[in-house]
């Protein structure tokens, strides 16, 4: 059917200010309709409404089913050139039946056995991989080889070529963060092949980008300008760790440094720019002490968050689950976000911030805080 005539979309505007359905006013509709013309006054409610009402829903994807499901996909699936990657996209059940875990992101469980090579190739798509459990694969970006633990983040910017390898004994699996959403929509995206050959060297403790990167408030004086994606290519778990325990042990001090009492975070950091890793995604870390309730929080832009360890409860708008490590949600545009735990909570957060904050479209509110 098509809008003109849905009586959905009519009753989504104010009923009262639609003209009376006369038959010359059907004729004029069949009209817009063979001219592929739609009239604003039958679709406004949609088109500008109070506050952001996104179609993507609040929705949990548990560890314990994701998993067994990538693994039984590294049994029965290859992978390789053409496939590229043995990666399983979360399909918001809001966005149509697309592998997009919210309008901007898509976020993916991708896993590799043993022997196993996935290809390289570069695509404008910004990427990350942040490693819930396991270690073993290290992923080639641009030539550096960087190993993946358990804890680490690792930013992998648009453009850059890139493939993963696993020489060792067990299978490995971790998240993959794209925009590939956003760049669908706006038609920004590229794609290239890389050499087949497969680059065997085994990743050192540390990657050069790291050797060069990796030392608090330094940087090489041969690299003082900003580049808009980070050079760090591993953010690991100990830096991270360590971090956000301070935070909280500062706090406990009497100290107020974190967000909101018992809640320590903390961002990944371009440190050329002191902003967001990559131009598109914001990935923060948070941590909350047993026995800690968060505020009420709503923002413009989605979010998708993985469970790092603990559990807890965590309400997204009017969906409601108790979580545990692994699992992954996703928070949609608008919705308030709160999170409660006993045992203690650390979770792993990417969002398209920068994207709203670049174009000043960024909004938040804090329950208890007038924005
Ligand atoms: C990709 O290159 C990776 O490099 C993961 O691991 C997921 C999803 C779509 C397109 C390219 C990766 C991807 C992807």
């Amino acid at each position: 059917m098509s809008p003109v005539n849905s009586p959905m979309r009519v009753q989504a505007t104010d009923a009262d200010s639609q003209p009376e359905r006369t038959p010359q006013l059907e004729a004029l509709y069949r009209n817009f309709e063979q001219q592929l013309l739609i009239p604003l006054w039958t679709e406004i409610g949609e088109l500008m409404p109070p506050h952001p009402a996104s179609t993507a829903l609040p929705h949990l994807w548990r560890w314990k089913n994701l998993l067994p499901a990538a693994e039984q996909a590294g049994e029965l699936v290859p992978v390789g050139r053409g496939g590229e990657r043995r990666a399983i996209a979360l399909a918001n059940p809001g966005l149509g039946g697309q592998p997009f875990a919210t309008p901007t992101l898509w976020a993916a469980i991708q896993y590799l056995n043993p022997m196993e090579d996935a290809p390289v190739h570069r695509h404008t798509q910004n990427a990350f991989r942040f490693v819930v459990e396991g270690e073993g694969v290290w992923t080639v970006v641009n030539g550096d080889p960087v190993a993946m633990r358990r804890g680490d983040f690792l930013p992998q910017a648009g453009w850059h070529w890139h493939g993963h390898h696993n020489r060792s004994a067990s299978a490995m699996a971790w998240i993959d963060g794209l925009d590939i959403p956003f760049q669908h929509y706006t038609d920004a995206a590229f794609f290239e092949f890389g050499p087949d050959e497969v680059d065997t060297r085994q990743a050192p403790e540390r990657s050069r980008s790291e050797r060069l990167w990796a030392h608090p408030g330094l940087r090489p004086l041969t690299r003082l300008g900003p580049t808009p994606a980070t050079p760090l290519l591993a953010y690991r778990w100990e830096h991270t760790d360590h971090a956000l325990s301070e935070q909280l042990a500062l706090e406990a001090g009497g100290d107020p440094v974190t967000v909101e009492p018992g809640h320590a975070a903390v961002r990944y950091t371009n440190p050329t720019t002191g902003g967001d890793v990559l131009p598109t995604l914001r990935t923060e870390f948070h941590r909350l002490a047993p026995h800690t309730a968060t505020a009420a929080h709503r923002e413009v832009g989605s979010s998708v968050f993985q469970v790092f360890d603990g559990t807890g409860q965590v309400s997204v708008g009017e969906a409601r689950w108790t979580v545990e490590r692994g699992d992954l949600f996703v928070v949609p545009s608008w919705q308030p976000l709160t999170v409660e735990t006993e045992s203690g909570l650390d979770l792993f957060r990417f969002s398209d911030a920068p994207i709203f904050e670049r174009l000043h479209l960024d909004r938040s509110h804090q329950e208890g805080i007038h924005a």
